[in-house]
Formats: C-alpha cells, structure tokens, sequence
C-alpha cells in the first residue's frame, strides 16, 4: 500500500468474460451444492451454487487471472504477485469464526455451515487506495445474516474483524522484516456492517474463494477502499467503542476508519480522483477512469449524513 505498482497483466493471461459466464450457466444446472464436498478448497477450487442477485454492473468483469494474480494479502507478502506465489500451502480447511462479544449468543461458525447459507451473486466494483480497480463477480452472504444469529446486544455499536495468524503457512508473517502488526484487523459501525450491500464472500467467478483473495470467507464492502476487505477471517466481535483498524494504526495519517471512496479527497501522496481500471486497455496501458462518489453505491450516503465527509476518517 505505501507504493503505487502499476498492474502488469499480461493479455495472454486473461480470460475472456464470455468464458466465464457460459461456464456459470454450467454450473448453475449441473453444479449443486453437493458438489463443493470441501475437499476442492485450497489448490483445487470447488464450484459454488448461487441464485442470481439483483447486484450486477454493466462493466466488463476484471478477467480472472487479473482478480488472483494481482492482490494485496500482506500476509503472503508485499508485492502483488506474492500472494498468489506464496499461499500455496495455506490451508482454508477446516475453518471456523468466532463470532462473539456484545452479543446474546456467542458462536462458532464452521465454515461448512456458512457455505449452506443462501449465496448470491454480487459483482461489485472495487477499490484500492492506491488507485486501481477491478470488477469482481464475487459469491456470499449478507454479513447481516450472520450478525442476526449471533443477536447483537442494544450496546454493540461497531463491528470488529481479524484476519488468521498462521506465520507457518504465510511468509510475510515470518522473518526480520513484517510490513504490519498481526493479526490484520478492521472494523465496521454496526449500521455499515447491517447495510444489505455489506457481504462476506466466500467464492468468486462460481467457484470457493482462492487462498489469495482471502479463503475461506472474506469481507466486502464495495462502496470502501478495497483495505476494508479484510481477508480469512477468523473472529468478528461486536463491541461499543470504534476498533483499531491495521491501515490507521500502521499510517494514520494516510488511511482513516471510514475510508469511504471520495475522488475529492485525495491521500496525503496521490490522487484519488481517477483510477486505472486493471485489464482495461492493454499492457502497458496508462489510461485511468474517474473514481466514482463512494464507488458509485450512492444508496449509502445517508449513513454519514451530519459527518464531515471531506476528513473522510
Ligand atoms: N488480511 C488482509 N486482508 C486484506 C489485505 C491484507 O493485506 N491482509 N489487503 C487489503 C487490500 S489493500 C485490498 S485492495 C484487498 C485486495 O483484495 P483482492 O486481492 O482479493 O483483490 O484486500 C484487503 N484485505
Ligand atoms: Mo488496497
């Protein structure tokens, strides 16, 4: 995050999205949900059933390969192709969150149970701090669904994640130098984390979530910078006071709690008026795209009514 690399996708590497989408149709006649059987997770993926969701763009997707061969997952290391090189021996199975603190009923979800919840289709657009984008078709959950069976107390009034702490299967969580503070952490208000748009992923392009996007089960919240998206999670706790968030606590001044896409608040060092779009025009291309108002989801405005959006933190 604190340098801007410019995506180098090969055009070789991409997968045409007509691919995708006849191989969905496949899979949603021929692919139940028998048939993810959870030994695919990891290495092999597993196909993944989800009804249609009324949350479709009219963007191309971001080709596959772009969406896991160019990510930020600091756990495997910095640079955007570690984490695809490196969580090869990271193991999502067997899994389980804790979902506990201001809370009637404190719970242990396995992620077998999760994978049972009605999944949709969501593609939403997503935004990285450091200015690029992509359109991912992603496959979960409202985290509203899960927050409901916990039954939050009337004093929880934020939400709070944390990312699993594994230094044997993720390098950037070994050696002299570490980029962050472990666990990766983030955090919610409770109505950012009830709002319907608000999702845990646990697949994407029809299949489970591959170990660089945050396997087994990651947060999105699209209209965010793309750092909210913590990634295989392992507790969600709800509590009364704003958690840390790993990005404020390693640079506040750069990287606020509410981090809410705004094209006229730029980052202390760049722009974020414009973003490049990854896939799009080529190779080598420089051509970028206006960011749009909290990423284009303006349903959401009415959360931060009477806030000074231009601190944005
Ligand atoms: N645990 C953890 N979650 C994380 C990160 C990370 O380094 N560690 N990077 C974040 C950032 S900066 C971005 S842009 C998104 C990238 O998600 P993707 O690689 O699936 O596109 O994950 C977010 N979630
Ligand atoms: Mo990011």
């Amino acid at each position: 995050m604190p340098v801007y690399h410019p995506p180098r996708i090969p055009s070789s590497e991409i997968t045409p999205r007509g691919v995708y989408l006849s191989r969905r149709n496949f899979l949603g006649t021929a692919a139940g949900l028998a048939a993810v059987g959870l030994t695919g997770h990891g290495a092999l993926a597993a196909p993944l059933t989800a009804k249609p969701g009324a949350y479709k763009l009219d963007e191309p997707l971001t080709p596959l390969d772009a969406v896991t061969s160019y990510n930020n997952f600091y756990e495997f290391g910095t640079g955007k192709s570690d984490p695809k090189e490196n969580a090869g021996k990271f193991k999502p199975t067997p899994w389980t969150i804790r979902v506990d603190g201001l809370v009637g009923k404190p719970q242990e979800f396995n992620i077998e149970d999760l994978l049972k919840y009605p999944l949709e289709d969501r593609t939403y657009r997503m935004r990285c701090v450091e200015g690029w984008s992509m359109v991912i078709p992603w496959i979960g959950f409202p985290l509203s669904a899960l927050l409901d069976k916990v039954e939050p107390l009337g004093s929880a009034k934020f939400v709070s994640f944390e990312t699993v702490v594994r230094p044997e299967e993720m390098s950037g969580q070994t050696g002299l130098f570490q980029a962050l503070d472990w666990p990766y952490v983030e955090g919610l208000r409770l109505d950012e984390a009830r709002h319907p748009l608000t999702i845990l992923a646990v697949g994407l392009y029809g299949e489970t979530l591959p170990n660089q996007n945050g396997a087994p089960i990651r947060l999105v919240v699209p209209w965010k910078y793309g750092f909210k998206g913590i990634k295989s999670i392992v507790r969600i706790s709800l509590v009364e006071k704003q958690p840390e968030t790993t990005w404020k606590n390693s640079n506040a001044r750069e990287y606020g709690f509410y981090s809410n896409v705004n094209p006229k608040v730029d980052h202390p060092r760049w722009s974020q008026a414009t973003e490049q779009r990854i896939g799009e025009g080529g190779f080598f291309s420089t051509q970028r795209r206006p960011t749009l108002m909290y990423n284009g989801y303006d349903e959401v405005a009415s959360l931060y009514t009477g806030m000074d959006l231009k601190a944005n933190y």
